[in-house]
């Protein structure tokens, strides 16, 4: 369905227009009394959340690809159904299939003035089956407003349990990372993914100031990026997960990330709200989960 059906289909005056957005995709441009964002139809990905009167939350690499089948950086890439390296099939893309595939826009609501909740799907295909061999029902409902509310609930619709690891791997836009510190992981396991990966515990200030790649277990709680630069800070609140990702590339990696300014890790952080590792889920045949990240400006 062409940009112009879809927004004659699914566009609320006051609300959400779909229009070609970044690198010419299919974007739910959402616009309300409280906050704006934008929604690809590709990889379901959230591009950009603006509370009224605040800055950018969101962070987007300019250099960033809009391909199908290519994963854009930044945003609110959907990596599922597996996190990180496909154990079982080295040549299945890093962090999943969903962020590299068109979903379809089931529906838009206008809850209230200030309040609007797009809803998109992804269902199994040849392409899905291609690197997963199970029937499901992927559905991100996105409800923007004072807070941004992201949930990605996985219904198995086959005849046999499969294992689920998945990460709402959210980029943050921060004015300056090294005035950032990061609340919620204080005594808190991680496996450290930096070189040889290793089990660590944070403990202290946490601050940026180096490569960071952690993999939080037993984390269900609250976590808080504090931006000292921009004079605001970040919570993300979650609901059914018990890990969590703080991942900052740092000066080398962002230099050999093709898609990745050289000076990028100054202003962006991503704190993922995941099933990861351990956390990881089985999902048996008619079960479903809500993997849940509440984001908002406090
Ligand atoms: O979540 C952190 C991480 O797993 C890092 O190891 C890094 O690879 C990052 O994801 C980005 O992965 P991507 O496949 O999007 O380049």
């Amino acid at each position: 369905m062409s940009v112009e059906d879809l927004n004659s289909k699914f566009g609320i005056k006051g609300h959400a227009s779909v229009v070609a957005g970044k690198g010419g995709l299919a974007t739910v441009m959402v616009k309300n009394a409280a906050a704006s964002a934008e929604i690809t139809l590709m990889g379901g990905s959230i591009l950009s959340y603006i509370p009224n009167g605040s800055k950018e939350c969101i962070w987007v690499s300019p250099d960033s690809l809009y391909e199908k089948g290519k994963a854009i950086r930044g945003g609110v890439p959907v990596c599922w159904p597996w996190f990180g390296k496909n154990m079982e099939n080295p040549d299945a893309p890093m962090h999943g299939i969903a962020r590299l595939l068109d979903w379809t826009l089931v529906g838009i609501v206008a809850n209230a003035p200030d309040s609007t909740t797009v809803k998109l799907i992804l269902r199994d295909s040849e392409e899905t089956r291609k690197f997963w061999d199970y029937t499901f029902t992927l559905e991100l409902t996105v409800t923007v407003g004072a807070t941004l509310d992201i949930s990605l609930k996985t219904t198995n619709n086959d005849i046999k349990p499969f294992l689920l690891s998945q990460a709402l791997h959210t980029y943050f836009n921060v004015g300056d990372i090294t005035k950032v510190t990061v609340e919620g992981f204080d005594g808190l396991r991680f496996l450290n993914k930096v070189g040889e990966p290793a089990y660590g515990r944070r403990k202290g200030t946490f601050v940026i100031d180096q490569e960071v790649d952690e993999v939080y277990q037993d984390c269900s709680g609250t976590a808080i990026i504090r931006d000292a630069s921009m004079n605001r800070s970040i919570q993300i609140a979650k609901e059914n997960s018990d890990s969590a990702v703080v991942w900052n590339p740092w000066i080398e990696k962002s230099k050999r990330l093709d898609d990745f300014p050289d000076d990028g890790y100054k202003t962006m952080l991503c704190v993922e709200t995941t099933n990861a590792l351990a956390d990881a889920r089985i999902i048996k045949p008619g079960e479903s989960i809500d993997l849940i990240a509440k984001i908002s400006l406090i």
